[in-house]
């Protein structure tokens, strides 16, 4: 049900991406999880995004930190849609990661979510398999209901706490 592909520059990024394999699996989606570099291996960039849909990838997260091109090759190479998610830096906080991933020229977009935001990049690739997974969808539904329901509760127990 789903596949997606999720590739990261360095292994060092593997800590931002554990949270949007472990969403994306707990959902039943399958990751193919990847080590690939638009800059120290573009071959692979090339080949992994270039023969990604026919492999039957549907959606691709890429991480990447510093000049994190890595998203923007990729969905130079492919019609899939790309979620770009920029992980934090010691130089910058990750504001040089965010910027370089968000700020695509026209043309090719991708889709960026915030610094370190591996969840919601795993949420973001899963409300667009919702569009043609029914499954997928009635899931969704029940974690924002999950989520409303422990927003409401945390609500309650603040106003009891005040008196
Ligand atoms: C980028 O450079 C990677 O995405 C990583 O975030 C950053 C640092 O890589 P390493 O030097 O830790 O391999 O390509």
């Amino acid at each position: 049900m789903g596949k997606v592909g999720i590739l990261m520059g360095s292994k060092s990024d593997f800590d931002v991406v554990k949270p949007a394999v472990s969403v994306l699996k707990k959902f039943g989606v399958e990751v193919e999880v990847r080590v690939i570099s638009a800059h120290r291996t573009p071959d692979e960039a090339h080949e992994f995004a270039s023969t990604a849909k026919e492999k039957g990838i549907e959606v691709i997260i890429c991480a990447a930190g510093k000049a994190a091109h890595l998203g923007g090759v990729i969905a130079a190479f492919t019609t899939l849609p790309v979620i770009g998610l920029p992980v934090k830096t010691d130089m910058m906080g990750g504001l040089d990661s965010l910027l370089s991933i968000v700020q695509m020229p026209a043309g090719i977009p991708v889709a960026t979510v915030g610094v370190n935001g591996g969840e919601n990049a795993g949420l973001l690739a899963l409300q667009m398999l919702a569009i043609k997974y029914p499954e997928i969808e009635k899931q969704l539904v029940e974690y924002k209901m999950a989520m409303k329901t422990k927003i409401n509760n945390d609500d309650v127990a603040l106003q009891e706490m005040l008196g």
